[in-house]
């Protein structure tokens, strides 16, 4: 089985250490690889990151497919282009935050989501909305650390910690889950330290789509997520023009 990882940033670094944290888990029939596309912004910490990271996601999911990809990962917490993803995919499509929820819902009562900059809150607490999930969702709390700090910021996995702490204790809630896929490498140890249950959307993402090709499930494609009916695009979108 292959599952193709898309880091919808163009940090590889990032990219790297989600690849590794998805080759952890991932079982040994299986063959991961992550990729950021060709364009778009190095993090995706607003809406306007997030809208413009979608040409590049769709780009790697159609060479995906030439590729022979069983089903993909969209590894970024605010699941751009996921919709449109499961358009253009034959496999399954996950994005990290439903399956993190999700998973997370297993897990207790409610959950706690910790995330990056307080910006991308309102993100988060849309998807909890669409997932069915608005009342499981006890919080979405902000570090304030951006993104790529979350690399080079040396108090970082310090600063995540006493968050998933704070968000446990003032949500009342049984389980944390990580609001951004740069947080994937920190989880084991967090969950550790708070003596919780911390879910790491990549890990998630990754086994969640390793079971639904396993089950040999994929998208329904008989209405809202058939392929996109063709047309030619334009000026710096012809590359994405459908063919009949
Ligand atoms: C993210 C994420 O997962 N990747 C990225 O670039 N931004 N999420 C976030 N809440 O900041």
């Amino acid at each position: 089985m292959f599952i193709k990882v898309v880091n919808p940033n163009t940090t590889w670094s990032m990219t790297a250490t989600i690849e590794a944290c998805a080759r952890t888990v991932a079982g040994p029939g299986t063959r991961v690889e992550a990729v950021s596309p060709a364009m778009g912004p190095p993090s995706i910490e607003s809406h306007y990151d997030e809208s413009l990271s979608v040409p590049g996601i769709l780009a790697e999911i159609a060479q995906g497919e030439r590729d022979g990809a069983d089903g993909y990962v969209i590894a970024c917490f605010g699941d751009p282009g996921l919709d449109a993803a499961r358009e253009i995919a034959t496999g399954p499509v996950v994005g990290i935050a439903e399956a993190a929820m999700h998973t997370a819902s297993f897990l207790g009562r409610g959950f706690s989501v910790v995330t990056t900059l307080g910006r991308t809150a309102g993100r988060a607490r849309d998807l909890a909305d669409r997932y069915g999930l608005r009342d499981a969702c006890r919080g979405v709390h902000a570090c304030e650390i951006p993104v790529l700090a979350l690399e080079t910021d040396p108090d970082a996995r310090k600063i995540v910690t006493e968050a998933c702490f704070d968000a446990l204790d003032s949500d009342g809630s049984d389980a944390v889950v990580l609001g951004c896929a740069g947080m994937a490498d920190l989880c084991a140890q967090i969950s550790a330290d708070i003596g919780a249950p911390v879910v790491d959307g990549v890990a998630a993402a990754t086994l969640t789509v390793q079971s639904l090709v396993t089950m040999g499930l994929a998208t329904g494609k008989r209405g809202e997520f058939a392929p996109p009916p063709p047309k030619p695009y334009t000026g710096i979108l012809k590359g994405f023009t459908t063919a009949r």
